[in-house]
């Protein structure tokens, strides 16, 4: 038994799936997938509290305990979206059609647009007009089965903005039923202010916005832009110490348009993830291997800004380091908001296998988060499932834009 604390009294339970196929993605199981067929769950108080082959369920009152079939359908963890700037104004649609026309990113970016341009429209909305645009997008995930987000700031670039960020983000945290997960990117890019004094707006990053935003407890994680476009080693470096004093984790968006060395820096603070990773070197992927930190794969801006330096995929392999998948949903870079969307272009952009995929949005990104009781259907770990009309796992992969999601737990409650 792989299980050993598996609760044998199924009294009282809430809710008892039988007639499943289970793709826990379990790694402790030798299964692809850690699938395990003609299976049965069991939650109780948001938990699951049994899982295993149906033939081995214990006695259980089949009058008083209800009992729902899922009739030969899949059952996964509820996926992990571990990487998006989901709160924001504005649309860079215009922006989109110039870069067509053969301006680059970096281009529009020194010309005061790109994520500029996003800060201004951000910084003009209020709290009230980022929280519905924002949940409308969570909706969006949420019909995906998508049960956890990672939302970060940084589109507001000075202390007062980057605190209505992360509010904002707290409070969809209490009032959508996706649980949302905080990371202060205070250190994403330079606002026109500070031009050409990028250590002074360190400084800025690293003491007032950071106090506020732990005396406010209103960040789980810690990010910089690490590139010529965001911020340099040495910057970075100070704002990851910073965010080690006051005991957070700290993450990177590292090597997306040139080798910076920021996921070996990352490393080196026990960081949780380095994410995008294009420009990634062989000493970064063993430094990363050493720690367990994450990489994070964002196919959706590698696709929409065309890029064509592949991130090393043999080399995370060959490292075992994990790999999780996100959307990195924003204006400027990746306007996808679609978690299955990424798992398709993770395999056809970058040759992952489907179950690689959905280990990417689903184990390996609750790894990104720091999460531990969750990205796996396994006893102990919450009831975040989703429940898929498909043949095999490989489906979620496969196709897009075919909703399959047939029901939704969160915390045990049904969606
Ligand atoms: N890298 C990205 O791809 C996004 N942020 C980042 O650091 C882009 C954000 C934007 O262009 O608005
Ligand atoms: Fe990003």
């Amino acid at each position: 038994m792989q299980n050993t604390q598996q609760n044998n009294n199924l009294e009282n339970i809430d809710l008892l799936l039988i007639d499943a196929n289970i793709a826990t993605m379990d790694p402790t199981r030798d299964t692809p997938y850690g699938i395990i067929e003609n299976a049965a769950l069991a939650i109780k108080n948001g938990e699951i509290v049994w899982l295993g082959e149906q033939a081995s369920l214990p006695p259980f009152d089949a009058f008083a305990t209800p009992t729902l079939s899922i009739k030969g359908q899949w059952l996964t963890p509820g996926l992990i979206d571990c990487h998006t700037h989901l709160v924001f104004a504005g649309s860079r649609a215009q922006e989109f059609e110039q870069r067509l026309q053969g301006v680059s990113y970096e281009q529009i970016a020194a010309q005061g647009g790109g994520i500029a341009s996003t800060v201004k429209a951000t910084r003009a909305a209020d709290r009230e007009q980022l929280f519905v645009d924002a949940k409308d997008r969570l909706n969006t995930l949420l019909k995906e089965g998508v049960t956890t987000v990672e939302i970060k700031s940084g589109y507001g670039l000075d202390t007062e903005n980057e605190i209505k960020l992360l509010e904002v983000a707290r409070l969809l945290g209490e009032h959508h039923p996706i649980d949302i997960k905080t990371t202060f990117l205070g250190a994403h890019a330079l606002p026109k202010e500070y031009k050409g004094r990028a250590d002074e707006y360190i400084d800025l990053v690293c003491n007032e916005m950071l106090e506020q935003v732990v005396a406010g407890g209103l960040a789980d994680a810690v990010d910089v832009f690490c590139e010529n476009v965001g911020f340099s080693y040495e910057q970075t470096k100070r704002v990851f110490a910073a965010a080690a004093k006051h005991n957070l984790p700290v993450k990177c968006h590292a090597e997306q348009l040139s080798n910076q060395h920021g996921a070996a820096l990352v490393a080196e603070f026990n960081g949780l993830s380095a994410d995008h990773i294009e420009y990634l070197d062989e000493q970064g992927v063993e430094a990363m291997a050493k720690v367990g930190t994450v990489a994070v794969l964002l196919p959706g801006a590698f696709y929409f800004l065309r890029e064509t330096k592949q991130p090393p995929i043999e080399l995370l392999n060959q490292y075992k380091v994990p790999i999780a998948i996100a959307s990195d949903f924003n204006p400027g870079t990746s306007p996808l908001c679609s978690v299955q969307l990424m798992m398709n272009m993770a395999c056809t952009l970058f040759r992952l296998t489907p179950e690689q995929a959905l280990a990417g949005v689903t184990s390996n990104a609750a790894k990104a988060l720091g999460l531990n009781d969750r990205g796996v259907l396994k006893v102990g770990a919450r009831a975040d499932i989703a429940h898929w009309q498909i043949s095999h796992p490989s489906q979620l992969s496969y196709q897009f834009g075919v909703n399959k999601l047939s029901n939704l737990w969160i915390l045990g409650k049904l969606n």
